[in-house]
């Protein structure tokens, strides 16, 4: 089913892909007189055209990631807020979405993804949030680690841990860009915790390792959790003796399972807005440590070279 979904998606993309690709073609004949193939040139079609011809541009597609993703939710709520009923939100994965972003960039053509910081996109192309003045993707949004109930009397070293893990946003790109250019992520993870020692040591210090105790964890394969998953798995096995068992699975079953005490604990709960249904569904059941990292955030993202600004362009 997902894997169906994933290929129309690519499919689709092809589609897109041709249709702007000529589109543009037609934008720097008339501007330039062709022979320009830079992005300035076709930034300087998409400057030419309306809002609207972006909408046109795209077939009024926004480029999604996994059902289960709290952006989703929030980019139908946008949908809804600023009256885009032309427009469709497609479902995909977040690798899916970055395919479909790295071709639309190669090809100079306008593209709309629901976006998230930490993301190493951000690093390897140019690209902005669209203005949210109705506030859909939230405020001071923040990454939490939540643990099942009971973590702390049956493991309090994994638990303490898990409670100190706090990070930034350039830290986890670090691992994040490292993956994306090819390390498998648990090398990228050790590589940066090795390099890093002062860090895993402030949240290690004092703390008394296990002999080989088992421990789950949950997450989704969104490239920023990817990340630090990774990173928690190594620090808990090289540094505290734990076994870890790291489940990736979709969103809900990230939230059920730790809920439910099957998993011990995930890093991947995006509070207080993007997760908010899991978390009014779950959060009873579950027991918050808190922030591993502010200042992050979800939108709606577009090259630079697309010339809008706001979600009320889209209109
Ligand atoms: N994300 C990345 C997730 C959380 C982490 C923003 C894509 C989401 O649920 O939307």
């Amino acid at each position: 089913m997902k894997l169906k979904t994933t290929r129309k998606l690519m499919v689709l993309a092809g589609l897109v892909g041709m249709l702007a690709l000529s589109a543009c073609g037609q934008a720097n004949n008339s501007t330039t007189g062709g022979g320009s193939n830079t992005p300035e040139a076709s930034a300087n079609g998409a400057g030419n055209s309306t809002a609207s011809a972006v909408g046109e541009q795209v077939d009024y597609e926004i480029i999604g990631i996994d059902p289960g993703a709290g952006i989703m939710k929030a980019t139908s709520q946008a949908i809804e807020t600023y009256g885009l009923a032309d427009w469709k939100l497609i479902e995909g994965s977040g690798a899916a979405m970055t395919a479909m972003l790295d071709k639309a960039i190669k090809a100079e053509e306008p593209i709309i993804i629901t976006g998230w910081t930490p993301h190493w996109m951000f690093a390897k192309y140019d690209l902005k949030y669209l203005e949210d003045p109705q506030k859909v993707y939230g405020e001071a949004e923040e990454i939490h680690t939540v643990a099942r109930k009971g973590l702390k009397e049956d493991h309090p070293t994994a638990y303490e841990f898990l409670d100190r893990f706090e990070w930034t946003s350039d830290e986890m790109g670090a691992i994040m860009t490292a993956i994306q250019e090819g390390q498998d992520p648990a090398e990228a993870a050790q590589a940066w915790a090795d390099a890093n020692t002062d860090r895993v040591d402030s949240w290690t210090e004092g703390l008394t390792p296990v002999d080989g105790d088992k421990l789950k964890l949950s997450y989704v394969a969104w490239d920023s959790e990817i990340a630090s998953t990774n990173l928690l798995e190594y620090v808990l096995e090289s540094k505290l003796g734990y076994d870890v068992e790291s489940l990736q699975v979709e969103a809900g079953p990230m939230w059920t399972g730790v809920a439910s005490g099957d998993v011990d604990a995930t890093a991947a709960a995006w509070l207080p807005l993007t997760h908010a249904d899991y978390w009014d569904k779950y959060g009873e059941q579950l027991d918050d440590l808190g922030a591993n990292m502010t200042g992050v955030k979800t939108g709606l993202v577009v090259p630079a070279y697309v010339n809008i600004g706001s979600i009320e362009d889209l209109k």
